[in-house]
């Protein structure tokens, strides 16, 4: 109940070890693996076009791999991660529901960051381009390494998750304007999400985050899944109504 209400509050929790260090080796080397096969759908620097992206793929840095897409059909090795009985019942209880779906449009992904080429994202609130009845999802970052601010952690502007931001503070690709005054205001109050192997950032939809570049030694790894109420369905016309999502067993059996 109190992670509960501290998400309610925050908009974020970090449940510290949340994966055991046998299950991490697992999932780490797995990303690995799929890190260097380079199977499709990935996405590229040069596709995300955020801050210091190059403009294509022939620009240094273009064809450097940013995420890997659609984890859950990458592996079973995901699959139980992402399905994980005692993730899915903290999950169940920050939206109050027992009945879970893994929304196969959203993240859904191992994101990459590397040390030789990365871009920042900007403030953003995920759910500017996520399209359901309700902006209540929850996000479980998953680290597979070390996240500090040198290779380029989640930034969090704890409780914006309960902001009416009107559109205007947005710019037109919805990313958080730093020319406002009240904007500025705000991002003065965030705080990093340092996360050790294994930590899980839970985060919700409306939460206002951003990251820098890697400036580390490695290339960061963190899997990816986005998680709603059985509920809170997708709206025709969006990307999660066309892409489905699997539904989990009931947090109560
Ligand atoms: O650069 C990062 O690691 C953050 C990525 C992110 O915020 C997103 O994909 O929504």
């Amino acid at each position: 109940m109190e992670q509960r209400e501290f998400f309610q509050r925050q908009g974020y929790l970090i449940l510290r070890a949340a994966a055991a260090a046998d299950r991490l080796t697992l999932l780490h080397n797995q990303a690995e693996l799929q890190l260097q096969q380079a199977r499709s759908p990935l996405e590229y620097e040069a596709d995300v076009q955020y801050p210091g992206s190059p403009d294509d793929y022939q620009q240094p840095g273009g064809n450097t791999l940013r995420r890997l897409l659609q984890a859950w059909d990458r592996s079973p090795v995901f699959q139980q991660w992402a399905g994980d009985p005692v993730v899915a019942k903290v999950i169940g209880e920050l939206l109050g529901s027992d009945r879970l779906c893994l929304e196969l449009a959203h993240h859904n992904c191992i994101m990459t960051k590397h040390p030789q080429y990365s871009s920042s994202t900007l403030w953003h609130q995920d759910f500017r381009y996520w399209k359901f009845q309700h902006n209540a999802l929850v996000s479980a970052w998953l680290a597979l390494g070390h996240e500090t601010a040198r290779n380029g952690c989640m930034r969090l502007i704890p409780g914006s998750h309960r902001l009416t931001l009107e559109a205007q503070r947005f710019d037109d690709r919805q990313f958080f304007r730093t020319d406002h005054s009240g904007n500025r205001e705000l991002m003065h109050q965030a705080v990093r999400a340092e996360l050790q192997p294994g930590d899980l950032l839970l985060f919700h939809s409306g939460l206002l985050h951003a990251a820098g570049r890697n400036h580390g030694d490695t290339v960061k790894l963190a899997l990816v899944f986005s998680y709603r109420a059985a509920h809170n369905l997708p709206l025709p016309g969006g990307r999660a109504a066309t892409m489905g999502s699997i539904e989990l067993p009931s947090t109560l059996s």
